[in-house]
């Protein structure tokens, strides 16, 4: 790698190639290590960035005439390429003078304190601070620091070494990696050199062709570097044999290189706690692929995250996935992990084919329409299937280096049917169970699987299984009662000698999070459209773009309305949201343009010069916004042809004004008619039916609608997300 080329080098100063001195002002860099960081970006045409945590003034202070030495300042804030110095992320909030007067009132009692004001940060030195009086600065400095982020949204808090520094959470050393990457041209690979904390944010944006070193001792903190060196010493004898390596001639001895980090795959073993729930899933909360610059990682923002995060991290719980990216060439050593996060991650990467063919192919293009019951749609490939048993196996594999062989496991969907089985195979001996968040097939059409028997044996290696319905309980009852020679209870399934429980564990949501008042920096958007209806009647559709949701069905029922009721026409609008879904599937590309073809034909057919029958938005909106269009319609128009759960429906009710509520209009087919009896159901599958129901729904007198929203109202707030993580780990742990 040391010849690579294009290669550049990322390297924090402080801790990383100087030790640290006690006060910030007192640092020199030497000038062996100025001519050193110029040697490798002069003579041996290597990019080299400094990237620190201080302010311009002292970079420039430090390397005043080494204009081929790149600087980046405050944490990433601040970049000097070429000599002049620019803003990473422009316009970002600097509104810190506030803190910065408590905090230099309380510096002026405590000799040794140092308040440290940057652009966008706020550093608190207390390295000279005298041992006896650290405790009590600390707990009051971090009284401070809390009250003031309490009502300062946009900044955190980070600790690194005797100092505690605030700064706007989006300036991140992070965004110095692919500002480099691009500065160093096509192909290029990255060395990332970083002792403390916040360089971790630095290791984590990393590609698998690049490497990241960990300077220092071990710490007891979790690292994401692959490589250790023991401190600046080794760390600049490192530079030093890469400068020399680049030369003519044998690549000369290695003084100090470095050792990769003894542990787990990349997890470092430290005396952290131990985790006492794992949760696997095939996305993360949080992709941790590598991110644009100025751009913060994609939160996956969905009823499944808040609903696990409560009952992982009250178990120190960790969380396995995909980490997002297929750009890396595959698994690498072992998983990322990042225990910064609370709770914890824990990713894999996998190469684009592979994830091609899990994911869409196995995953979307079999499994998915097959258990909603759309077997025309389903297309089994010897490829996809083999590529589906790998991928289990990776994550089997990840997660034995993860937690030891007795921690509860709670693997989810149909990405990972077979990883109960590929535990057990590694010898994982604890608890393992499955929630299924899409329907379970019956036998006819579950054994059209050629590879039906696999997974229903390697879904027995499971202690639980977790469904929605009991019509889903009844359906994986009956598949091994006929397709194999397990004994069948009414409530477990014995083969092998092993006892499955199965049971139904219906999702819920956070309804809390849907009876916010509108957010004043959101709200304009969706009031404008609301508002855009006129004095409509609004029927509201919101799904991911996907064929089970009935979209097209449901136009085509609004469409009937107006026809078999045209004294709807012009005082009715209908608004469809849909959020763009595994838009690479092929079936999801047609799904996609029969839709816009449906809503251009009924605006043509139907609408009027003040008048547009069918409004149709394709993105995503954030909750507060969805909660304000829900609370605006007078029908939620929610009619899968096919669903699990469907939280749609759900987040309809828990959004609606009690004194004057909408109706949910609501598929028989989507597992929430199990429970939300009161809801005005009907069959997606009939559209003339459907497009009475809907004439029904907008007739609905005042009184009824109480009564039927009372109800409702009364289910979404009893069983939530968090009852229901909640029960399935009570049941699982059970199962000890
Ligand atoms: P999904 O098929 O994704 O979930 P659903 O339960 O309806 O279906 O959840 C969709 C989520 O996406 C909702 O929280 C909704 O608010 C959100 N959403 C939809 N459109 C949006 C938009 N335009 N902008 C922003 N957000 C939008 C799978 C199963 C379901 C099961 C869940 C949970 O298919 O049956 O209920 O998992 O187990």
């Amino acid at each position: 790698m040391a010849r690579h080329t294009p290669l550049a080098i990322l390297t924090d100063l402080d801790g990383t190639l100087i030790p640290f001195s006690p006060h910030p002002d007192q640092t020199r860099v030497p000038a062996e290590l100025s001519a050193l960081l110029q040697s490798l970006a002069l003579r041996s045409g290597i990019q080299v960035a400094v990237v620190s945590g201080r302010p311009r003034e002292a970079l420039d202070r430090f390397f005043p005439a080494s204009p081929a030495v790149w600087l980046v300042a405050e944490h990433g804030g601040w970049r000097r390429a070429d000599g002049a110095w620019t803003e990473a992320l422009p316009g970002e909030s600097r509104d810190l003078d506030g803190l910065q007067a408590d905090l230099e009132r309380l510096v002026a009692r405590v000799p040794g304190s140092l308040v440290e004001r940057k652009t966008w940060a706020l550093a608190l030195h207390f390295r000279m601070v005298a041992p006896a009086d650290r405790g009590a600065f600390l707990v009051e400095a971090s009284e401070i620091l809390e009250a003031w982020l309490r009502t300062h949204e946009g900044f955190e808090r980070l600790e690194g070494a005797a100092v505690l520094e605030v700064r706007a959470a989006r300036i991140r050393k992070s965004l110095a990696v692919p500002w480099l990457r691009e500065k160093a041209g096509a192909g290029a690979r990255l060395i990332v050199l970083g002792d403390d904390v916040t360089d971790e944010d630095m290791f984590g944006a990393v590609g698998t062709h690049d490497e990241a070193i960990r300077v220092g001792p071990a710490v007891g903190r979790a690292t994401r570097a692959r490589w250790t060196l023991g401190g600046p010493e080794e760390a600049i004898a490192f530079l030093r044999w890469i400068d020399a390596a680049r030369h003519e001639g044998p690549t000369p001895a290695p003084v100090h290189v470095p050792r990769p980090i003894a542990r787990d795959g990349r997890r470092e073993a430290g005396p952290a706690a131990p985790h006492r729930l794992l949760a696997i899933s095939n996305r993360l909360p949080d992709l941790r692929a590598p991110t644009e610059p100025g751009e913060t990682r994609k939160k996956n923002v969905g009823g499944l995250v808040s609903a696990l995060e409560p009952v992982l991290t009250a178990r120190n719980g960790l969380w396995l996935g995909w980490s997002g990216r297929t750009d890396a060439g595959g698994p690498a050593a072992g998983p990322g992990f990042d225990d910064s996060a609370a709770p914890a991650l824990a990713w894999i990467d996998l190469s684009r084919d592979l994830h091609r063919r899990y994911y869409n192919g196995f995953s979307n293009g079999a499994l998915w329409p097959l258990f909603h019951t759309f077997p025309a749609r389903v297309a089994f490939h010897d490829e996809d299937w083999e590529a589906y048993v790998r991928v289990n196996d990776l994550f089997a594999e990840a997660a034995r280096s993860l937690v030891p062989e007795d921690t509860p496991i709670w693997i989810h969907d149909y990405h990972l049917l077979l990883l109960g089985a590929a535990l057990r195979r590694r010898g994982h001996r604890g608890p393992v169970g499955l929630f299924l968040h899409i329907p379970f097939p019956g036998p006819d059409l579950f054994r059209m699987i050629p590879w039906s028997d696999r997974i229903l044996e390697d879904l027995l290696a499971c202690d639980l299984l977790g469904f929605h319905t009991p019509n889903d309980v009844a359906n994986v009852l009956q598949c091994a009662g006929s397709l194999s020679p397990a004994k069948v209870g009414d409530d477990a399934i014995l083969h092998r000698g092993h006892r499955t429980r199965v049971r139904a564990f219906p999702i819920g949501i956070i309804p809390e999070g849907f009876q916010e008042a509108p957010d004043p920096d959101v709200a304009d958007e969706a009031a404008a459209l609301i508002r855009s209806i006129g004095t409509s009647e609004l029927i509201l559709g919101i799904d991911r773009l996907d064929y089970t949701k009935g979209i097209p069905e449901r136009l085509e029922a609004f469409a009937r309305l107006l026809v078999l009721f045209p004294e709807w026409r012009g005082k009715v609008a209908f608004v469809q949201i849909s959020v763009p879904s595994r838009a690479d599937v092929p079936e999801y590309k047609q799904q996609r343009n029969r839709i816009e073809a449906a809503v251009g034909r009924i605006n043509g057919e139907f609408g009027e010069a003040h008048w547009t029958p069918v409004r149709y938005l394709y993105r995503s909106y954030n909750r507060n916004q969805l909660a304000q269009f829900y609370r605006a319609a007078r029908v939620g128009m929610v009619t899968p042809l096919r669903d699990g759960m469907n939280l749609v429906a759900k987040e309809y009710v828990a959004a609606q004004t009690a004194a004057n509520p909408g109706v949910l209009l609501l598929s028989r087919f989507a597992g929430a008619a199990v429970e939300l009896r009161d809801a005005l159901l009907t069959n997606p599958w009939h559209i003339d039916g459907m497009a009475r129901d809907l004439d029904r729904a907008l007739r609905m007198p005042l009184p009824e609608r109480l009564e039927r929203h009372a109800k409702l109202a009364a289910i979404v707030r009893r069983t939530t997300a968090l009852t229901w993580a909640e029960d399935f780990v009570g049941a699982l742990e059970a199962c000890r």
